[in-house]
């Protein structure tokens, strides 16, 4: 393996602690540099818990998850913290200005830096209508933000970060559909030869990822891009009609 941010599952089974079975099971898939995965599925799936060891938020019971080839439970949690830009399902924005908020995906990221993230995420039309634009305050926890603006500026902070693998945990649920497409569109264009994994509940979402996987009760249903599953798979066709 010589690309950086190649993720590899393989043979995966996961098991909360004290949980009677394994929430995943036998779990094997590659996400490529450059290249979108997306990964679907109805809710209970598995799909957080799965992008949740990619970062090591918690190690596998079997099987390994590795990164360019590398396990990560040999890995540092910087060495892990550098290489993935992990948005999770609910931004954790604090009280502080939208700036100190990207920031914290990298704390010497500049006004430049902070309005190309910004824009990239689709969120510099309702930054740049703020009074104070990026110095405008946030209450805690994104209270005076819509879903989709904290989702966005949420984007942002894993965007100025420039990661090799980007995840991306339902981080478009509250978007309207113009947005969405705009933002994946933007985001493909800017994040070059990065890793991009996308959870969704969504198929307008995934429609245009390189791989779609489908995951049912923890196990992978099928693998292929929206026309092959749109064919052949019939858990895929449920959540499409559904
Ligand atoms: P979503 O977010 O509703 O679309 O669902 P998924 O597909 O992301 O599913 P996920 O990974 O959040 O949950 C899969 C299963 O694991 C589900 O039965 C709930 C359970 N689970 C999730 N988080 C925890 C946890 O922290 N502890 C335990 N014991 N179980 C959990």
């Amino acid at each position: 393996v010589d690309k950086y941010g190649f993720v590899e599952f393989q043979n995966v089974t996961f098991r909360y602690e004290g949980a009677e079975k394994p929430v995943l099971t036998n779990i094997s898939f590659q996400a490529k540099p450059g290249e979108t995965t997306a990964v679907i599925g109805s809710t209970g799936a598995g799909k957080s818990t799965l992008v949740k060891l990619i970062p090591r938020f918690y190690d596998v019971e079997s099987g390994a998850v590795l990164i360019d080839g590398v396990d990560v439970r040999t890995m540092s949690q910087k060495a892990l913290r550098n290489k993935i830009g992990y948005v999770p399902q609910k931004a954790s924005l604090f009280s502080g200005t939208i700036a100190e908020n990207i920031q914290y995906g990298k704390q010497t990221a500049g006004e430049d830096e902070i309005l190309k993230a910004l824009e990239t995420a689709q969120a510099i039309d309702f930054v740049s209508e703020k009074e104070d634009g990026l110095q405008s305050n946030i209450d805690q926890g994104g209270a005076n933000l819509s879903g989709g603006q904290k989702q966005r500026l949420a984007i942002a902070r894993a965007l100025v970060r420039k990661p090799e693998i980007y995840i991306f945990d339902d981080s478009f649920s509250a978007l309207d559909y113009k947005t969405d497409a705009r933002l994946r569109s933007a985001l493909k264009q800017e994040t070059g030869n990065s890793t991009i994994i996308i959870v969704a509940q969504r198929v307008n979402t995934v429609i245009h990822a390189d791989q779609i996987i489908v995951l049912n009760e923890g196990t992978i249903a099928g693998v292929g891009t929206h026309r092959e599953l749109l064919s052949e798979n019939r858990i895929y066709q449920e959540i499409v009609s559904s």
